[in-house]
């Protein structure tokens, strides 16, 4: 097993901020308040939620869930403002999450802030924050796009201003493993606090970028259900989950695993889409073996061709029998859960049958049945 160059990592759950940006996403309080319960059972380390200046609800959930019986520490997302600053903490957050953009994109179409603006109203609101006792985070949006020397002097400038992390953010989703990698590892030299991730999927990669992070020495990553967020999301919790426990499922034994899916089914739901049906560990088809070289090997020894053990997730694996890539390892195991004494011959001769009636048509695996069933009353 690879090692892991780390023992610990917390997760930023922003289903409720990142998420809520997600296309067709309306919670309503009690949604939010539902996904935060559940989130918190799950054992997720932080819940970052909407600001408070967003709307009304928003306010009114950050206010419900700073008073739920809850083990998560509760962040809220806001812009470098200190009256934003300021509500946040009256709602009783634990900690604030403040980003603004350093990319020239965002310095000219955005907030038309020049670095120093950007370091200067930056300090005095962490400073205002740590007399609160407020946990702060500052992250660069659109980091990857950003001139590297610029966003170094800010995250310098604001670890000796006392923040507890930075955050790097792949906005557009344009970063890779081995960039992530390189710029994480360069951070890691240039300040002392802890380092988050956020990364978005525009490219495919942003539970890997979100590893590779962890690797090199971030300490935070942020996640969403099923990845949801701005256009195609971010790193999904479940994927990162995964990842993670195929380098050493011990790092993820903190969270209680077999609520994964209840949680993504409720996600799904209220967002009202289906689970994808590749989507790790939950997805329909994550734990289906067909072919029969791959479902001799899995009956005879699981992981042969499973990275992760399903019954960890408190999901069942999926022998299929029913199509003519059938082995007769596998119809055996069938007849044997049927109950049925055949004999090596006749499972043979079963398993032609089944692939001869598959070539005809779609099969079921009432007709598997139908075919051990009749090789056990006309036997030979
Ligand atoms: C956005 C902002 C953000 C912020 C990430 C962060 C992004 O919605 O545009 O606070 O680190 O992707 O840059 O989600
Ligand atoms: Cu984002």
């Amino acid at each position: 097993m690879q090692a892991a160059t780390f023992s610990n990592f917390n997760v930023i759950e922003s289903t409720l901020r990142e998420g809520e940006q997600f296309e067709g996403c309306h919670f309503s309080l009690d949604d939010k308040l539902e996904i935060a319960a559940a989130l918190d059972a799950f054992g997720v380390e932080y819940m970052e939620l909407t600001t408070p200046l967003a709307s009304p609800q928003s306010e009114a959930t950050l206010r419900a869930v700073a008073g739920m019986k809850r083990r998560f520490r509760l962040l809220t997302h806001i812009r470098a403002r200190m009256d934003e600053a300021r509500l946040a903490v009256d709602c009783g957050v634990d900690g604030v999450d403040i980003y603004i953009g350093t990319s020239a994109y965002m310095r000219q179409f955005s907030h038309g802030r020049s670095l120093q603006e950007i370091i200067d109203s930056s300090s005095e609101i962490v400073a205002w924050l740590k007399d609160q006792d407020i946990e702060t985070r500052f992250s660069t949006e659109d980091t990857f796009r950003s001139n590297l020397a610029d966003v170094f002097t800010v995250y310098r400038a604001m670890d000796l201003a006392g923040v507890d992390r930075v955050g790097v953010a792949d906005t557009v989703g344009i970063a890779d493993p081995l960039r992530t990698h390189s710029l994480i590892s360069s951070l890691r030299q240039a300040v002392h606090c802890d380092i988050e991730f956020h990364g978005h999927d525009d490219s495919g990669c942003a539970v890997a970028n979100a590893w590779c992070a962890l690797q090199a020495g971030a300490t935070h990553v942020d996640t969403t259900v099923l990845g949801i967020g701005e256009r195609n999301g971010i790193t999904a919790l479940g994927g990162l989950v995964a990842r993670i426990y195929t380098v050493d499922p011990q790092l993820v034994r903190k969270y209680d695993l077999p609520l994964l899916r209840e949680i993504e089914d409720l996600v799904a739901r209220r967002v009202g889409i289906d689970v994808p049906f590749n989507t790790p560990i939950t997805g329909r088809t994550a734990f289906h073996h067909k072919a029969g070289v791959h479902t001799n090997a899995v009956l005879q020894n699981p992981t042969s061709y499973e990275a992760i053990d399903p019954e960890d997730f408190g999901i069942a694996r999926n022998i299929d029998v029913a199509h003519r890539l059938v082995g007769w390892n596998a119809v055996r195991d069938r007849a044997a859960t049927l109950g049925m004494a055949l004999d090596e011959p006749e499972l043979r001769a079963a398993t032609r049958r089944i692939k001869a009636l598959a070539d005809e048509r779609r099969i079921t695996l009432a007709d598997v049945d139908q075919v051990l069933q009749d090789a056990v009353t006309e036997p030979g």
